[in-house]
């Protein structure tokens, strides 16, 4: 394999999809080196395989918003491989939702199910339906239109589909109601992230963020460190910057910034209870702005517009929000502010020279597959509990999301040490989920 011939050809197929070929390049690269020790990878293709999706399903979503007027959104579902499971994987609402970055989404999913331990293949979806300032009536408008295209595409050994960003509990439910009124069936395990009432796994909501913070336990107990008492810089906060704020704190860490859109809130005594909790009606007030937390917490929570959480002086930086969020500039200023550590919690968050200057001036740094798979390994068990109709206590849950955190670590130190014994974890997480796929496609024949 050549990673620039596969490049030139996928940027030949698919010109300007940016974020799929950006996300295509990064695992490319990496494995390339095990890959031609293969020759029997070469002769099934399997990368050429594996770089495009099984099927992309595209479909129209037309709802009726509280003026009366008639809206037309896009719907996709894009099952990218299903070699080592159905396929799994979050909706996106977002107004910049295309195929690209759902094929981006669609492809990192495929090797962070890998790294779980689960049997789940990748898929992803979501819509150009932007959820910023729209009523909760809204919302489930669009859920139940959205649902009436995607029900006959999924199903709980076909296509189980979750949560990403603009798509929490709320969307869930909605969604869930309208598959159950279409299919006549009480099949829980189509979706994860269901309300704990109704087969919804108790800390799926926490998972991710809690998942990433076992998940940075382990690197920086490698490296010996710890996190206690160190401050801590994160995007977002939404679901993932949440769950994440809420370990960090318990793990005795300082949470001193959180940013939005907007911009950016420093909370220079660390973030409190009652603003972790205030995250979640940021979230459902749909407004999207950051500085809501500092007008709700004046003199705690200080609004900086147009500034993103890199600005702030930290010494781990968690990005918890969007793709490419964090420029070679932000590491640069990370790095000149005395932060030594970046664990990537949302999916592709650091931009290629982000990692690049992570990488080679000593700052910590784990890839998003590898950190946030936590959110999507509790949706496995969530499919698990759903399977046996049984439902697992916070222990249970939690224990099991400590092993898989921890097992994910060991996969990344076991593909990814270095002969200075330095840890590469974004070589590891890809190396790792790679080999998994690969041989599970291989063994598969040629489909
Ligand atoms: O990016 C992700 O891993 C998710 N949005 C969670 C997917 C899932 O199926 O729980």
């Amino acid at each position: 394999m050549k990673t620039a011939e596969i490049m030139a050809n996928l940027q030949a197929k698919h010109p300007g999809e940016n974020e799929y070929l950006q996300a295509v390049q990064e695992v490319l690269e990496s494995i390339e080196e095990v890959y031609n020790q293969h020759p029997e990878f070469e002769k099934a293709k399997i990368v050429e395989r594996m770089v495009e999706p099984d099927r992309i399903f595209t479909f129209r979503v037309t709802w009726v918003d509280d003026k009366g007027d008639v809206q037309t959104n896009l719907g996709y579902r894009i099952q990218f491989n299903s070699a080592i499971g159905p396929y799994k994987g979050g909706l996106r609402f977002h107004k910049a939702v295309v195929p690209s970055m759902l094929k981006f989404l669609g492809f990192e999913q495929t090797f962070k199910n890998a790294l779980t331990t689960l049997p789940m293949g990748g898929a992803k979806g979501g819509s150009d339906f932007d959820p910023v300032g729209k009523s909760n009536d809204e919302i489930m408008r669009f859920c139940q239109a959205f649902m009436t295209e995607l029900w006959n595409c999924i199903g709980p050994d076909q296509d189980i589909p979750a949560g990403d960003v603009g798509v929490g509990g709320r969307e869930i439910g909605y969604m869930y109601g309208m598959y159950k009124k279409l299919a006549r069936e009480y099949n829980t395990g189509v979706l994860t992230g269901k309300g704990a009432t109704w087969g919804g796994s108790i800390l799926r909501p926490e998972a991710t963020g809690f998942g990433a913070l076992y998940f940075t336990e382990h690197l920086l107990k490698k490296a010996g460190k710890d996190i206690k008492d160190k401050t801590v810089a994160l995007s977002g906060f939404g679901n993932v910057a949440w769950g994440a704020a809420t370990k960090a704190k318990e793990l005795g860490a300082k949470v001193v910034a959180i940013s939005g859109p907007d911009g950016v809130c420093e909370i220079p005594d660390g973030i409190t209870d009652e603003m972790i909790d205030y995250m979640l009606d940021m979230r459902a007030s749909n407004r999207n702005k950051v500085e809501d937390m500092a007008t709700k917490f004046p003199g705690k929570a200080k609004f900086t517009a147009g500034k993103k959480a890199w600005s702030v002086k930290c010494d781990i930086a968690l990005p918890c929000a969007f793709q490419n969020e964090l420029s070679e500039d932000d590491a640069k200023e990370l790095k000149a502010n005395g932060c030594w550590c970046c664990c990537e919690v949302s999916n592709m968050g650091c931009q290629p020279g982000a990692i690049h200057f992570f990488q080679h001036n000593g700052v910590l740094f784990a890839p998003g597959k590898a950190v946030n798979a936590g959110g999507v390994a509790t949706s496995g068990l969530e499919m698990t509990q759903n399977a046996s109709h049984i439902s697992w206590s916070a222990k249970e849950v939690d224990d099991k999301l400590h092993f898989i955190m921890e097992s994910i670590h060991e996969q990344c130190v076991k593909y990814g040490t270095q002969p200075d014994g330095t840890i590469d974890y974004v070589k590891g997480a890809n190396i790792a989920g790679f080999m998994k796929v690969a041989t599970a496609m291989l063994e598969q024949g040629i489909i």
